[in-house]
């Protein structure tokens, strides 16, 4: 067996916009990312807390879709690392040496995964300035960091093993009467996760997630949205999620590409951490306070490409968790408690 690259956390995605002007309104002016690097072709972004040169990156180009997610790995070598991984398991592996990749990036792996999604490994990557007491600077949604990816797949159990094999934990699942699994959410940094898997036809990127420190800037964010007319940009939510525990808000740019802004998840560190497990039919799961989760969050993502820039194939899924009826009459379950008339 070949080992695993020791990955430290979800380092950045690099998508695709079809307009560089509106991407650089709605990720620069509303979220209040901060720019670091446009060169007309392309854009790279970081949060106000983010010490290295980017956690996003939009490449103007023709068609929306996700070019690669990245993980920053522990050391040189574990780049090295990642590429006798991939190639062991029979899968595509580029080199992609610094200056030839992403501006800020040292040299790094790119791969086609066992779920079909381009990812990039890669440890150097230039440091920025600190921008962490620069309240002056802030704007709009005030993001502070990158927090997670989240890809739609159509197997489950098969994603889950591929992020088990890399080494990350799961900190909280969905799952069937039998166990069968809806979703899962998984962690190499001390967090609920880096990476989340929603049952859907894949590979696709279901959304970024992206943290603020509080949840009033959640609120603010939907709030400056509906002031400015722009409220349709705005998917689902603001609300608490069941899984996690954070505070959320999802929106979608002005390519469709989905983000979510997300605060106040817990701590996932201790080495004993155990998974929490939620039923499907517990309405509380995806919104505790059990509002209905909008079809489009479950059925529409962005396309993925392979290495070499086309769009990957889409497979549908096995399970479609928003075909759960949740209560005898699909509305929600009734409190056993409750004493009716
Ligand atoms: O909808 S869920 O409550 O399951 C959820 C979705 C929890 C955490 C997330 O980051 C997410 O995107
Ligand atoms: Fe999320
Ligand atoms: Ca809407």
């Amino acid at each position: 067996m070949t080992t695993a690259p020791d990955v430290v956390r979800s380092a950045y995605a690099q998508l695709v916009v079809t307009d560089l002007d509106r991407a650089r309104w709605f990720w620069g002016d509303m979220l209040g990312f901060h720019v670091q690097y446009d060169d007309n072709s392309l854009l790279c972004l970081r949060g106000t807390d983010e010490l290295t040169h980017h956690s996003l990156v939009l490449r103007k180009g023709e068609t929306a879709a996700l070019d690669h997610i990245s993980y920053r790995v522990r050391t040189p070598e574990d780049v090295d690392r990642a590429e006798r991984y991939f190639t062991a398991l029979g899968l595509p592996v580029r080199r992609v040496p610094k200056d030839s990749g992403t501006p800020g990036v040292g040299d790094a792996v790119r791969v086609i995964d066992p779920l079909g999604f381009p990812v990039e490994f890669f440890h150097d990557i230039e440091r920025a300035e600190r921008l962490i007491q620069r309240y002056d600077l802030r704007r709009g949604a005030e993001i502070a960091r990158l927090d997670h990816f989240n890809i739609c797949t159509p197997d489950i159990p098969a994603a889950y093993d591929h992020y088990k094999a890399l080494g990350f934990g799961c900190s909280e699942t969905i799952e069937g009467d039998e166990h069968e699994l809806y979703a899962a959410w998984m962690y190499r940094k001390q967090t609920v996760h880096d990476v989340a898997f929603t049952a859907g036809a894949g590979p696709q990127l279901h959304h970024v997630g992206v943290a603020t420190h509080e949840s009033h800037q959640v609120l603010r964010t939907a709030d400056l949205f509906g002031s400015l007319r722009h409220e349709h940009h705005i998917e689902r939510g603001p609300g608490r999620h069941g899984v996690s525990n954070a505070f959320y808000l999802y929106l979608r740019d002005p390519d469709g590409h989905r983000v979510e802004i997300y605060t106040s998840d817990y701590y996932t560190g201790d080495p004993d951490h155990e998974t929490y497990r939620w039923n499907v039919h517990d309405d509380r799961r995806r919104d505790f306070w059990g509002n209905a989760v909008i079809e489009s969050w479950y059925k529409e993502a962005s396309p993925v490409l392979d290495l070499d820039g086309r769009p990957q194939p889409v497979t549908g899924p096995v399970l479609d968790e928003s075909a759960v009826q949740v209560g005898a009459d699909g509305l929600g379950i009734v409190d056993p408690g409750r004493q009716d008339g």
